[in-house]
């Protein structure tokens, strides 16, 4: 009530101005940002020591780490579909400024509050807390401990709520008619500072740093048996025929990388099998490794997109330890599941029908990188990503696929992906300007385990004119092509279809990614002269 009186009262009579003060303030306008930064300095705090604890604990138990990840799995296909074609392969940067830009408001506001309402800055602080801890609980591969990072950051932001916003409300404090808290405003400097420290050292212990000490520790064996090597065609602007390693596109749902050392690896396969196995990681090191060269792509590729890459696979043949568990009649589907909890399901049908299915450990004669995997993963030739490719793989669980559904299916994706026959021109780029005459247009084509058998172009919609294809080495790897264009002078749009080895012709009927996979021809637009 004496608040509320004396701020009314505040408005009716303006305080007098100093004669010799250069502008006049706005009321309030001093306190309130220090209590607004005061808010954001203790939720730094609360943050740093949240990652500071997680770098102990996972570092996926973090609070923003495991919201993030609850977002991840909760939004809607539209959303996210959205997120991944508007930002790419940024897509979990932008989550994650995106969670910490809300929470600096919030923590502003809060702090504003405080300043009259103290309470009300603990109550914010323990729902955050609460929320960070049951987002982390609810992580498919939490222990009870990962509740503690978000409790211990909440408390510790509360202590700092205490020291930054100390005394009663006191409105001759700040000698203004704005009443609430002082603030200290030293303190604020300081818990900032403390903050930037505890942060940097979470970040620093809960880095990646000993996974890439584990992972160039790792000696990979010769295979016992190499499949043959592709080679390329060289035309500037086309993708090479191998992808490198550190331009492999990456697609996942991970916002932190799962931890998984090669000494603690254990590959659990069990559920519906005569014997099942436990493996290490130099069990699979000591078997027969195969290497091959694979194409692998994103079911969320969009017509002309470039979600896939071609690498050599190092690995061992799911069909054979399959064999050895034995799979009980009605065991359908192979469902692998990763560290962090991830799903897939593959059917067995195609696991065991002969194809190079690998339990996959070297890429392009490295062990698994961390973002694709290491230090074990799948990959099965034919199947898009998310039925197959499950990275940090840790358990392979015979079911059915009456009996369960993956991480995408529960999300209405397609249980069965087969890759669908894609072609794509990678030069010239849409709307560059192309002198006329001769122009080579390529590009690469893929139809995993059916092949590429014909690439055709065409301009304007002209007749179809077939392209050179680079030689083939098998069935499983994107092929590249090239096609001399004579370019007439105007505005021109080229189109692109491939013939899969089977003789089906790529369809131009235009459907998006959801729920299997886009089809569609893709074209260019672009002018010559
Ligand atoms: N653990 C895990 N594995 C995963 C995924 C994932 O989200 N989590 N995404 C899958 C999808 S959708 C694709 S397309 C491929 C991509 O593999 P890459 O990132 O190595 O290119 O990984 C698959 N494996
Ligand atoms: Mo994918």
């Amino acid at each position: 009530m004496f608040h509320a009186r004396s701020r009314k009262k505040s408005k009716k009579i303006p305080a007098p101005t100093h004669p010799r003060a250069p502008r006049p303030r706005i009321k309030g306008m001093r306190p309130t940002i220090a209590a607004a930064s005061a808010g954001i300095a203790c939720a730094a705090v609360a943050v740093a020591t949240a990652q500071l604890a997680a770098a102990a604990v996972a570092p996926g138990s973090a609070p923003i780490a495991a919201i993030g990840a609850a977002v991840v799995d909760a939004v809607p296909e539209p959303v996210k579909e959205f997120a991944i074609r508007t930002f790419g392969a940024n897509d979990k940067l932008v989550l994650l400024a995106g969670i910490g830009a809300a929470l600096a408001v919030l923590a502003a506001a809060t702090g504003v509050v405080a300043r009259r309402r103290l309470w009300v800055g603990y109550a914010v602080l323990a729902l955050l807390g609460g929320a960070g801890a049951a987002a982390a609980l609810t992580r498919p591969a939490a222990s009870p401990w990962w509740a503690l990072p978000s409790l211990a950051g909440a408390a510790c932001g509360a202590v700092v709520l205490a020291l930054l916003l100390r005394g009663r409300p006191d409105r001759e404090a700040e000698g203004r008619a704005v009443p609430g808290r002082a603030v200290d405003r030293r303190g604020v400097l300081i818990a900032l500072a403390g903050a930037g420290i505890a942060g940097a050292a979470g970040w620093r212990l809960g880095g990646t740093g000993d996974l890439e000490a584990a992972r160039s520790a790792v000696d990979l064996p010769e295979p016992a048996s190499v499949g043959p090597a592709g080679t390329g065609l060289d035309v500037d602007g086309l993708t090479p025929y191998l992808t490198p390693n550190a331009d492999f596109y990456r697609v996942d749902t991970a916002l932190v990388l799962p931890r998984v050392l090669p000494e603690d690896y254990r590959l659990r396969v069990f559920g519906r099998v005569a014997n099942p196995m436990e493996l290490t990681f130099q069990d699979l090191l000591d078997r027969d490794l195969v290497e091959r060269e694979i194409t692998i792509s994103c079911v969320s590729n969009e017509v002309g997109g470039t979600l896939a890459g071609n690498a050599r696979w190092l690995g061992v043949s799911l069909a054979e330890l399959l064999a050895e568990a034995g799979p009980e009649p009605g065991a359908d589907q192979v469902v692998s599941r990763s560290a962090d909890g991830w799903t897939a399901g593959t059917p067995t049908a195609v696991c065991t029908d002969g194809r190079d299915a690998l339990i996959a450990v070297g890429m392009n004669g490295e062990p698994l990188p961390l973002e694709h995997g290491f230090p074990v993963r799948m990959i099965v030739p034919g199947l898009y990503g998310y039925v197959s490719a499950t990275k940090w793989l840790t358990e392979i669980e015979l079911s059915s696929f009456a009996d369960f559904d993956a991480y995408w299916v529960r999300r209405d994706w397609a249980a069965e992906a087969p890759i669908k026959t894609f072609s794509r021109i990678d030069t010239p780029k849409p709307l560059k300007t192309v002198p006329a005459g001769p122009t080579a247009v390529a590009g690469v084509a893929w139809a995993q385990q059916r092949g590429i058998a014909r690439v055709e172009v065409r301009v304007d919609e002209g007749p179809w004119n077939d392209a050179d294809l680079a030689p083939v080495i098998g069935n499983d790897t994107w092929r590249q092509w090239q096609w001399t264009w004579e370019a007439e002078p105007g505005r021109r749009k080229l189109e692109v279809r491939a013939t899969a080895g089977d003789g089906e012709v790529q369809t131009g009927e235009r459907v998006t990614p959801f729920p299997d996979g886009a089809t569609g021809w893709h074209s260019v637009v672009l002018n010559a002269e």
